[in-house]
């Protein structure tokens, strides 16, 4: 596909590093105990070029929604939820970042909407009028002998339980990938599309630099909606072949009419979120500056090994000339503090912050625009909630047959002090504080460099300044050290080595054998002083370390 006319400069920032906020959670003006626009303005310092220079923050949902997924169940797309703020807040937000050269990303979930979304009270109520057709509504594929209506196919919900609901009063079921909440929109009606063409030029009018593209490659399903094929699986979505319900053939040039509708503004980026799917679809997906989480790394477990075959994976399937994405946390994730020293069996302090550091430099040291979590700067964890306090829908019917993570661990408030409610809330927090707050926030850890927020302050400082670590080609090298990860990043006359240790041993590499006839000088690492190399080219890398040194004229 012809990449439009808008010239690849105004989409530099593409290299640089996405904050994704969760509003909910990151800060909270009003004292209502839910975290708010105004809050987040009130925390734009922390993205100062002294704090955390980061390029963009990427918004999750901030519109009305009855939260039944917290607020990936939207009822009204074109404003602003009252329980995080105005449209006049958002205004000022977006204000408040442009004057900070801060780009601002919305999150769209264009494929699904609530159930109390204007367009689906009226789709329901009638197979007449002009939203009748705006979901996937089916007749029965046919009827139990006691007359109960049976589901048009064998599609799941991927929250668990059935994926098709039946509406006695428009005697039709509808189709839902996710909550029963949450209809799936009949991507195929074009009234639908040109909806959303206008939605998304609203916010473009405000000045929205970006979007996320909330499970973008299910937006179109089968006209037939044909059955998908059955396999072996542990969960009933996981024991269909997706080959009708994700992915058609004629996704791309859907995405395609959405990319250059924002294409009609230059500099604007958009990220799709690739549901369900591997790493080589991402890359297929992806074009110049629409860009595609791919989850390899999200899905490894912290050792060489693993992330050397996930870094080869994502070079082979991206190449040189696709842009891919770095990411470790997200609002649906356990918290890599948490799951990579847990996947080793080292989830314990000092090894939880160790390797959180190092993991640090991973992301910020990978070819790729790295997307960081709300918290991780601080090596937030996640935190044990009680049943009662689950607000992730789909882990209270977790089960046997149903494996899922409880996303509510993930989404703790921000802790940005040791004070009363962390700092995020004068009033009761919507959902329990991580109990150590006290100790690991934002003022504790600031002052200190040898903090997990030091070691992601000093090396965004320093990718701010290194082309090569921005937009460098990469080449990962043997190390020739076990455990121990190696590759370059190069940029005009600008050479980066980047090592990184996954074990709490310490490791020596013999550069020389790495790159003969190169002197390397340390630039930045996990440590306040990164390890230097020997008079004879041997680096010894202390435990969990990791160090990006820069290749210098002997
Ligand atoms: O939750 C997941 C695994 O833990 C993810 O696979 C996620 O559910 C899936 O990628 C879709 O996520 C997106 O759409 C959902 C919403 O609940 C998620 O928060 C959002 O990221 C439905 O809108």
């Amino acid at each position: 596909m012809p990449a439009p006319a808008a010239s690849a400069a105004a989409h530099d920032w593409r290299d640089g590093v996405v904050y994704q906020i969760y509003p909910r959670s990151f800060a909270d003006h009003d004292g209502d105990g839910t975290g708010d626009l105004p809050g987040i303005i009130d925390h734009l310092d922390h993205f100062g070029p002294d704090r955390l220079p980061i390029e963009a923050i990427w918004l999750s949902p901030i519109y009305p929604s009855p939260g039944r997924d917290l607020g990936y169940d939207v009822s009204d797309h074109t404003t602003v939820d009252p329980l995080l703020g105005t449209d006049q807040d958002f205004d000022r937000l977006v204000a408040g970042c442009h004057g900070r050269g801060i780009k601002v990303i919305l999150d769209l979930v264009m494929n699904h909407t609530s159930d109390e979304h204007p367009w689906f009270l009226a789709s329901k109520a009638s197979r007449e009028g002009p939203y009748a057709d705006f979901y996937l509504w089916r007749d029965p594929s046919g009827w139990e002998e006691n007359g109960t209506p049976l589901p048009p196919n064998n599609w799941v919900s991927f929250f668990g339980g059935p994926g098709w609901e039946w509406v006695p009063g428009r005697g039709q079921f509808y189709y839902h990938t996710f909550l029963v909440q949450q209809p799936e929109l009949n991507w195929r009606n074009p009234a639908v599309e040109a909806a959303q063409w206008d939605m998304v030029r609203g916010w473009l009018d405000r000045g929205v630099d970006g979007f996320r593209l909330d499970v973008f490659n299910a937006y179109l399903k089968d006209p037939e909606l044909r059955s998908n094929p059955v396999i072996e699986g542990n969960s009933p979505w996981a024991r269909q072949d997706h080959r009708y319900d994700i992915d058609q053939p004629d996704f791309p040039e859907l995405i395609e009419r959405f990319r250059a509708i924002v294409d009609e503004r230059p500099g604007r980026m958009t990220i799709g979120e690739l549901f369900s799917r591997e790493t080589e679809l991402a890359a297929k997906y992806a074009r110049d500056w629409h860009i595609v989480f791919d989850w390899s790394l999200m899905e490894s477990r912290w050792t060489a090994a693993a992330y050397a075959a996930s870094i080869d994976r994502r070079e082979r399937s991206f190449g040189p000339d696709l842009w891919p994405t770095v990411a470790l946390s997200n609002h649906d994730r356990e918290r890599q503090a948490t799951r990579l020293s847990a996947s080793v069996g080292r989830d314990r302090e000092p090894d939880r912050d160790a390797i959180a550091k190092a993991a640090a430099v991973v992301i910020l040291g990978l070819r790729g625009t790295p997307f960081l979590y709300y918290g991780e700067e601080i090596g937030m964890v996640d935190v044990d909630i009680p049943r009662d306090e689950i607000v992730d829908p789909p882990a209270l019917r977790a089960g046997p047959d149903f494996p899922w993570y409880d996303r509510s661990r993930c989404r703790t408030p921000m802790q940005w002090s040791s004070g009363p409610g962390a700092g995020f809330t004068t009033g009761r927090p919507w959902l329990r504080l991580g109990p150590d707050a006290a100790d690991r926030n934002v003022e504790s850890e600031v002052p200190d460099p040898d903090s997990v927020f030091g070691c992601y302050r000093r090396v965004l400082a320093f990718r701010a300044t290194s082309a090569a670590l921005r937009r460098g080609g990469m080449t990962r090298l043997e190390s020739g050290a076990a455990d121990v990860l190696a590759w370059t990043r190069e940029a005009a006359a600008e050479r980066l080595l980047v090592l990184v240790s996954f074990v709490g041993e310490t490791r020596t590499v013999d550069l020389a054998g790495i790159a003969p006839g190169t002197s390397w000088t340390p630039r930045v690492g996990t440590r306040r002083e990164p390890s230097a190399p020997s008079d004879h080219g041997r680096l010894e890398l202390a435990p969990d370390e990791a160090v990006i040194l820069e290749s210098v004229e002997r």
